[in-house]
């Protein structure tokens, strides 16, 4: 199918279940705000945009600020597309009959000309920032936790349009990938190593779904290690790089974790631990099957972490009482996965379908996805297996630090970590990993 088809497919389905929740709640009409370029207090800097998630789920616009969708029930939508007489930034560009064509696209220059639609009297809800669309009438409900919810439920099924967007997206952060290894194994720094992920790309760093993680060595254990440093490593152990893309607002999600060419003992012994990392985490993408809880899943990878700690003699005991002493959770802190769509962590991970709370167990409060997997979602799936000093220093002076081989955690310590993440959609014949199919086709 051809993308134009894909995407009229795509805003058809939208369409129907929009018409049939404003139904069910009670709403005539819903506005849907692309969101306002926003500024630090004190500085006329502003700060990068990206429209809202709600939005971006309809329209292949994820930098054009101040657009409105104005949804009727059974009516095509009306698209208020701002294009402003602006001679200091250049303004988004004309409408592309590809996603044009789905809608009546209206040109204005300024917000104003689309505030005084949200003032009608008919039942009126609006998503967006209440800041910005505050004090339009009081019948209008902004942002209403029915319709919200109902709207978040729905964008967790993922379109064949939107899967593709992820695939496409996915792509371009194996060719980033690729690059960035090719510069690590020179030896080159944190920050040209993420110069040369940004050519890998081809595209604008100001486009990506969320700041690249590139961290060497030690640096590894820092799970969202911010920094990009611009010394050359003197020893390139480890590089774990956790970056992704952006397709018509839609995210890639990509972790991969290498060793460097010197060759050591404890080199060796890592690449052992990123190896069995790597196949518990292909085992684990195999079993997002429709039906199947991913809290459950968590648990499987945390025996799987177990299983491999005893294997390398980094701890001893039953993998079960590994995992139930904690002593997994020192090396693996985080959840398994979570959701990804128009949002890097997207929506209604952690609600029950029928809009019920569903938080993570108390043991696992970082876990950002409880759900039971259905066809369309699409998820990452990114076990870890990190040194982290802090955690580590606990775990030694509690009694289950008995259990662990402190010479050679010492020994491992400066490689940092391992994460492996995927991007999976769960279909009714089973999981297509997305990331593993982009990084095959690559070259
Ligand atoms: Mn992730």
């Amino acid at each position: 199918m051809s993308d134009h088809a894909l995407y009229a497919a795509h805003i058809r389905h939208k369409r129907d279940r929009l018409d049939h929740l404003l139904n069910e709640t009670g709403f005539d009409v819903l506005f849907i705000h692309s969101g306002r370029v926003a500024y630090p207090r004190f500085d006329d800097r502003a700060m990068p945009f990206r429209a809202h998630g709600h939005f971006t789920a309809w329209l292949p616009l994820p930098y054009a600020p101040d657009c409105m969708l104005e949804c009727h029930a059974g009516q095509q939508p009306l698209l208020w597309y701002l294009q402003p007489d602006d001679f200091w930034h250049s303004p988004p560009a004309p409408p592309e009959a590809w996603w044009a064509d789905q809608f009546d696209v209206r040109i204005v220059k300024t917000a104003d000309e689309w505030m005084g639609r949200l003032a009608r009297v008919e039942a009126t809800a609006a998503i967006g920032d209440e800041a910005h669309l505050a004090g339009l009438g009081e019948h209008m409900a902004i942002n209403p936790p029915k319709l919200l919810q109902a709207l978040d439920d729905d964008r967790t099924r993922k379109s064949d349009y939107e899967c593709r967007q992820i695939f496409l997206a996915n792509g371009q952060a194996a060719r980033g990938h690729q690059a960035a290894r090719e510069a690590f194994l020179a030896g080159h720094s944190e920050l040209e190593i993420f110069q040369a992920y940004i050519r890998g790309l081809n595209a604008d760093p100001a486009t990506l779904p969320y700041d690249g993680i590139v961290a060497l060595n030690a640096h590894a254990a820092t799970l969202h290690y911010q920094h990009r440093q611009t010394e050359r490593p003197q020893q390139a152990r480890t590089f774990l790089l956790d970056a992704g893309a952006d397709v018509a607002g839609y995210a890639s999600d990509v972790t991969r974790t290498h060793v460097g060419p010197v060759a050591s003992e404890a080199g060796g012994i890592f690449q052992g631990l990123v190896d069995a990392m790597d196949h518990l985490q292909r085992r684990l993408c195999v079993s997002a099957q429709v039906g199947h809880s991913f809290v459950d899943m968590h648990h499987q990878a945390h025996r799987g972490i177990a299983e491999i700690l005893r294997q390398a003699g980094l701890a001893s005991g039953s993998a079960d009482a590994l995992v139930e002493s904690g002593i997994t959770r020192t090396f693996f802190p985080h959840g398994l996965g979570h959701f990804l769509g128009t949002q890097v962590h997207d929506v209604a991970g952690l609600v029950s379908p029928e809009g019920q709370a569903a938080p993570p167990p108390a043991t696992d409060p970082m876990l950002r996805l409880t759900r039971v997997l259905e066809a369309g979602h699409v998820v990452t799936i990114e076990p870890g297996l990190y040194f982290i000093p802090m955690l580590l220093s606990d775990l030694k002076a509690a009694p289950a630090g008995a259990q662990i081989d402190w010479a050679l955690v010492e020994a491992l310590t400066p490689f940092g970590g391992i994460r492996i993440e995927d991007n999976v959609h769960i279909t009714p014949s089973g999981p297509v990993n997305l990331t593993r199919e982009a990084f095959d086709a690559l070259d």
